[in-house]
């Protein structure tokens, strides 16, 4: 087995450091790279070692491929993790870190690639059995065709881009009189955001919730699920709160719709950490999307499951054996992730500058993810997440009273942040029983004074 000794963390900020955790106590050295605006960064001082690999912007640092490698192998890496965001869906990047003889702590380049384009990912998924939203079998070719099929599948429908993703270059059309030009809008917004105007259509589910299932796989044919999280709370494509299980899955759907997926990424082969996304409205499941990497907001999986998935990965990546079976995995209590951004809790503009108190909660029970120090300043170039508050209880609402105390206790000073807007979130009758879609965040925004 190519056993990794020293790892190269190809990312900043929280996921860094929780890498770096999971390799320290692997006894794995690390290797952080970082730009020059995260010289002082949390992660650059608790590697091992440390390389600047460009200026703050993210397109000339942590997405410049030469450099990261050029780091590899100054370093002496033998392998590499891209965290989440930057390269980590890059198939390009996978494809290079494995030619020059590195381990990249991701799935098959392979699986990157299709995952990457929507159209070959639903293809891909409904082959291998997964339940879809209904749409084009494939890219839109002419608006006439597109019209035949919307006619045939019932207005509205939804016009996404093959590249997209996030919510990018979507286009709902409410009837036949308006496809010519949201089709064409589409198509020109897809081209200018990914340099690909390749559209597909699907029914447009008017209010569903999002509840995405974590899988893993070991590359020889063998998966395993870990259950679901619901992240239907979310304002323009961004998560808020996410948490596991979801409010409204019972034990019999997770092992049925779990049990469905885990075949899936065991008959593709698929290797390391993943999540399907899907829609779920009126009692149904529907696939939408593939990511290829771990997520922000794995840690309420840890929660309820017990496993690392960091150590899961860099195990798979070395080609051990998923250290548990299906049967093995025994979810217990419930999490919740609150995501605290550097940013005005009423108007979301980000609040950069210098963290003058820093205290984070703890107790039992209670993980905050964060690289956040008195004294750090916050850069203004890189995405405004500044920690994850993840709490378990063995109940919601046992999780839900733990939350408000933990937020109690979060200071924050010097920066704005979204803690008061978690309070707030909190106290809510709806929020407290579950009952919300993913429309339901933007509305309570909407209400609030
Ligand atoms: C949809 C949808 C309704 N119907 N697809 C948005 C991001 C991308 N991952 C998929 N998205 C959606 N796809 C159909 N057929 C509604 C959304 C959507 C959404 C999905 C998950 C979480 C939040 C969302 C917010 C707005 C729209």
């Amino acid at each position: 087995m190519p056993e990794i000794k020293k790892l190269l963390i190809a990312n900043r900020g929280e996921i860094a450091l929780r890498i770096h955790r999971a390799c320290h106590e692997m006894g794995i050295k690390t290797v952080a790279v970082h730009s020059t605006a995260d010289a002082d960064a949390m992660h650059v001082r608790l590697a091992d070692q440390a390389i600047c690999i460009g200026p703050p912007s993210a397109a000339d640092s942590y997405l410049n491929i030469a450099n990261i490698i050029s780091a590899a192998e100054i370093s002496g890496a033998d392998a590499i993790h891209p965290g989440y965001g930057f390269l980590s869906e890059n198939a390009k990047f996978a494809e290079i870190v494995e030619a020059h003889g590195l381990i990249f702590v991701g799935p098959k380049p392979e699986h990157i690639r299709t995952m990457g384009d929507k159209v070959e990912a639903k293809r891909t998924a409904g082959a291998l059995g997964l339940p879809l939203v209904p749409g084009s079998d494939g890219a839109l070719t002419d608006s006439a065709e597109a019209k035949r099929l919307a006619h045939d599948i019932g207005y509205p429908v939804l016009i996404k881009a093959a590249s997209g993703g996030g919510g990018r270059g979507m286009k709902v059309v409410p009837s036949e009189d308006e496809m010519d030009t949201l089709m064409a809008q589409a198509g020109s917004e897809a081209k200018a955001a990914f340099g690909d105007a390749t559209v597909y259509m699907e029914k447009y589910l008017g209010n569903p919730r999002h509840i995405e299932f974590q899988v893993f796989g070991d590359g020889n044919g063998n998966a395993i699920h870990l259950g679901e999280r619901d992240c239907s709370l979310q304002r323009r494509h961004q998560k808020v709160v996410e948490e596991a299980p979801s409010p409204i899955i019972t034990p019999e759907e997770r092992d049925r719709m779990g049990g469905i997926v885990a075949k899936a990424m065991a008959d593709m082969g698929y290797r390391g950490a993943g999540t399907i996304e899907f829609l779920w409205e009126d009692g149904k499941f529907y696939f939408i999307e593939m990511n290829t990497r771990l997520q922000v907001e794995h840690p309420v999986t840890e929660a309820i499951t017990g496993l690392d998935l960091v150590r899961e990965q860099i195990r798979v990546a070395e080609g051990y054996p998923l250290t548990l079976r299906q049967e093995d995995v025994v979810f217990r209590g419930h999490a919740i992730e609150c995501r605290i951004n550097a940013e005005d809790p009423r108007t979301f503009a980000p609040s950069p500058g210098l963290v003058k108190l820093y205290h984070a909660p703890g107790g039992m029970h209670v993980r905050v993810d964060s690289g956040l120090y008195a004294g750090y300043r916050v850069p203004p170039y890189y995405d405004s997440m500044i920690a994850k508050l993840i709490v378990y209880g063995t109940t919601r609402q046992g999780a839900l009273r733990r939350l408000r105390r933990a937020l109690e206790e979060f200071v924050v000073d010097g920066v704005k942040t979204t803690i008061p807007l978690h309070q707030a979130l909190l106290e809510d009758p709806e929020f407290q029983q579950g009952d919300y879609t993913i429309k339901w965040l933007e509305g309570w925004l909407a209400k609030q004074a």
